[in-house]
Order: structure tokens, then C-alpha cells, then sequence
């Protein structure tokens, strides 16, 4: 595997930060945010971001996925959270608090890999290009296999902000057909993204 990140933004090294990861996720989340911080590497390269802090913030987006709802119900409680996020489950949390367990564990620093980690799941209205590479690496990295990823894939080469809009309305859509219901963060970015 090759998986090495030449600045960590943190006191760890790269080694320790994958062996945190290894130790914390499933096997199978492991090698999803491997994919993703590869997919996140290859469209920096394309958008001319910087490819390491993708990679990073692509490796890193699940780290808070399978953390126990009771830790999360702790932390909203008591880290200052918009206590709305307790209407809502993991889904909504691993991304938005997840970068909380992300900077007190991995002890990673840099704001922009934070926010696209809290940004990765419901969009935002306002978005980096390095935000805009995490939340489609995420969507379209090689083990997906929905109905949709091919025209997924086609659309973020073409551009970011089509593929940006592309997930938005099929994440709708989804969450709508399934009675899911939908965090506001994730309506108001559809509406900025989806303008006709
Ligand atoms: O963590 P992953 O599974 O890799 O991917 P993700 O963080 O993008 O999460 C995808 C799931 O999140 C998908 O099943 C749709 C769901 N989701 C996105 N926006 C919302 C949402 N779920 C609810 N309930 N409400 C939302 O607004
Ligand atoms: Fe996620
Ligand atoms: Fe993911």
C-alpha cells in the first residue's frame, strides 16, 4: 500500500496516524478511506490543490465513523455543539463532530483538512476546492458501485461543481424516496449548488 503523508499537520507521523486509523475503523471503512484519499490525491492533481493535504483529509473523513453514540451524545453535550445535531445519528455526526475526535486523537491542526472533514458529508453553501475534492472522493472513489457513479465520476473530471451538484440532488433524492429526513445544512447546499 502506498499510503505516506510527507506533512501531518500534527505531532504524530504519518505511520502513526495510519495505525491510529487501523486501530479505531473496521476493516472494510480502513480500506474505504484509503480509496478515498487516493481518489482525493488524483483530483488535487487534476485541480491543482495541494495533493498531500487531500490525500490527508481523504484518509482521515470516516476516522470519527464507528465511534459509539453514546460518545457522541457526550460531546454534543458538552463541546459547545449546535445541540440540533441531537435530533439527527452517526450519519450526520461522524463528519461534523467527527473532526473533533479527529483533532483531539490524530492531534491534525490544519483548519481546511478539518472543515472539509465536517463539510463531508452534507456539503456546505460555501466550499473550498479542497472540501469540494474530499465530498466527491468520498462519493466516487473505485468501491463504489450505485446506480449513478459512472456519470458521478464523468461530471467531477469535468468539473467540481457539477459533480458537487450531481451528489447533492442523487443524495436527495435518496434521503426524500426513504423517508430519511434531511439535515438543513444538506437542503441549503442543494439550493446554492443546483441553481436553475
Ligand atoms: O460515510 P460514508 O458512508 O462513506 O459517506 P457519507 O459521509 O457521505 O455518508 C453518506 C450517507 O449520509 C448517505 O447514506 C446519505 C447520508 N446523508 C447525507 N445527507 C444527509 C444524510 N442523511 C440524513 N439523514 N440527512 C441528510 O441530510
Ligand atoms: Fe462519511
Ligand atoms: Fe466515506
Amino acid at each position: 500500500m502506498n499510503l505516506k503523508f510527507s506533512e501531518t499537520y500534527s505531532d504524530l507521523s504519518s505511520d502513526e496516524i495510519i495505525a491510529k486509523a487501523k486501530q479505531k475503523l473496521s476493516t472494510g471503512r480502513f480500506e474505504h478511506c484509503v480509496r478515498v484519499s487516493q481518489t482525493a490525491r488524483e483530483l488535487a492533481k487534476q485541480y491543482g490543490v495541494d495533493e498531500n493535504e487531500a490525500a490527508l483529509a481523504g484518509f482521515v473523513h470516516d476516522y470519527a465513523k464507528e465511534v459509539p453514540v453514546d460518545t457522541y451524545i457526550e460531546t454534543i453535550k458538552t463541546q459547545k455543539f449546535d445541540q440540533d445535531l441531537l435530533n439527527y445519528n452517526r450519519g450526520i455526526w461522524h463528519g461534523i463532530v467527527g473532526a473533533y475526535y479527529i483533532e483531539q486523537e490524530l492531534k491534525i491542526k490544519n483548519p481546511a483538512i478539518l472543515t472539509a472533514v465536517k463539510r463531508h458529508t452534507t456539503a456546505d453553501t460555501q466550499m473550498t476546492d479542497l472540501d469540494k475534492i474530499v465530498f466527491m472522493a468520498d462519493y466516487i472513489e473505485p468501491g463504489r458501485h450505485f446506480p449513478g457513479v459512472e456519470e458521478a465520476r464523468k461530471q467531477t473530471h469535468q468539473s467540481l461543481d457539477q459533480g458537487v451538484a450531481y451528489q447533492l440532488q442523487q443524495t436527495l433524492i435518496y434521503l426524500i424516496k426513504n423517508n430519511f429526513k434531511v439535515y438543513p445544512k444538506t437542503l441549503a447546499s442543494y439550493n446554492v449548488w443546483n441553481v436553475k
